[in-house]
């Protein structure tokens, strides 16, 4: 038997609440209320609503450790000479370096051209680029990793010697180990380091921050039919495990970053859920990811728009993860996201700010 938390009940502002209101992840968010789940192994046993106020009489050891997490900073990040800091949402650029990617699929075909959109995007206001050689969409097929290499070393070169912080989109040491020796200072792993059993001996050795994200199968098969019998509370665990299984291999937490994987192994209705319970995911004490920019779920709630005409989709979850203290945000359309940001964070901060 353990409990988790989901923090509920967002307020404008802790003014007013008499001290009991919580702040999420020393974040801009607060909070007054929490669903504490109760479970048995990775099985939902019951669901009870209390206002923060009464958590501390409830503490075991775990649930006290949980609630540090849930409520303490998330230290910036250190990419190279760059510090993000994460009391804020910082957004992520995408960049494709694959000849079928997901949504913008041979916009870039060369290097340099993906280099140049990369580099427009940190001018846009993104913290970390992530450049990818492999397309994990549903149903794409496994890259040679020297084709991998062959297409993302140009680009992380141009983009890290023009000074951005470059994160690498990839499952595999070999690919890792040649986008850190081009410039790439973070790792974005959408298989959580188990896709190669070498990838985490790489990142432990190059000390770079490493994004460990949930998925559900290979991309081959993974939306065939997902099935979770409480998919919050097992992608909590899974993720729980990663990082426990990543600091055995020794990754130092304060390197570790998770993601819920929005549509990895997941129907709609699943992306649903985990979007709306995202503030769980903070208990593990690490900064969290969010990436659902131009996703299916997007278009299977608007009359199946295609890839380029979800942006209005994508900048209704980025608000959504941004509320519930997503530390950083993943995203195509980067001039648009941080606007959006902006905006957010101009109301946040007006309601956090005292009246004279
Ligand atoms: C994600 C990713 C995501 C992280 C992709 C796409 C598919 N990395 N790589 N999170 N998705 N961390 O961009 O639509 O959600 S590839």
């Amino acid at each position: 038997m353990r409990t988790l938390i989901r923090p509920t009940a967002f307020v404008d502002s802790p003014f007013g609440h008499d001290g009991k209101a919580a702040r999420l992840a020393g974040g801009l968010n607060w909070f007054v209320a929490v669903e504490l789940i109760a479970i048995e192994g990775q099985r939902r046993t019951s669901t009870e609503l209390i206002p923060v106020e009464g958590i501390e009489s409830r503490f075991d050891d775990d649930l006290a450790a949980q609630w540090q997490a849930l409520t303490s900073p998330r230290a910036p990040l250190q990419l190279g000479e760059r510090t993000i800091r994460l009391d804020q949402p910082q957004v992520m650029g995408i960049v494709n370096a694959t000849p079928d990617s997901f949504s913008d699929g041979g916009q870039f075909a060369d290097a340099s051209a993906a280099a140049s959109a990369g580099a427009d995007m940190a001018g846009e206001g993104a913290a970390i680029i992530d450049v990818g050689g492999e397309s994990t969409r549903p149903g794409a097929s496994v890259v040679w990793e020297g084709d991998e290499i062959e297409r993302v070393v140009p680009v992380i070169r141009q983009l890290a010697a023009g000074g951005a912080a470059v994160s690498a989109d990839t499952r595999k040491a070999d690919v890792m180990t040649a986008a850190l020796e081009a410039g790439a200072r973070m790792i974005n792993d959408v298989s959580a380091l188990t896709y190669d059993p070498r990838s985490a001996e790489v990142a432990a050795a190059a000390g770079a921050p490493v994004i460990l994200m949930h998925h559900q199968g290979d991309p081959q098969t993974m939306q065939d039919n997902p099935r979770y019998d409480d998919v919050l509370v097992e992608v909590y665990l899974w993720l729980e495990e990663r990082i426990a299984a990543a600091e055995a291999a020794g990754i130092a937490r304060e390197k570790i970053l998770v993601d819920p994987g929005f549509g990895f192994g997941k129907n709609v209705g699943h992306n649903l859920e985990l979007m709306n319970g995202l503030a769980m995911l903070h208990s593990l004490g690490v900064p969290l990811v969010i990436g659902a920019s131009r996703k299916r779920t997007i278009g299977a709630l608007s009359a199946e728009a295609p890839a380029d005409r979800r942006l209005g989709g994508s900048l209704a979850f980025a608000l959504k993860g941004a509320e519930q203290g997503a530390q950083v945000i993943r995203a195509h359309d980067v001039f648009e996201t941080v606007q959006a940001l902006k905006v957010w964070r101009g109301l946040r901060d007006q309601a956090l700010t005292p009246r004279a």
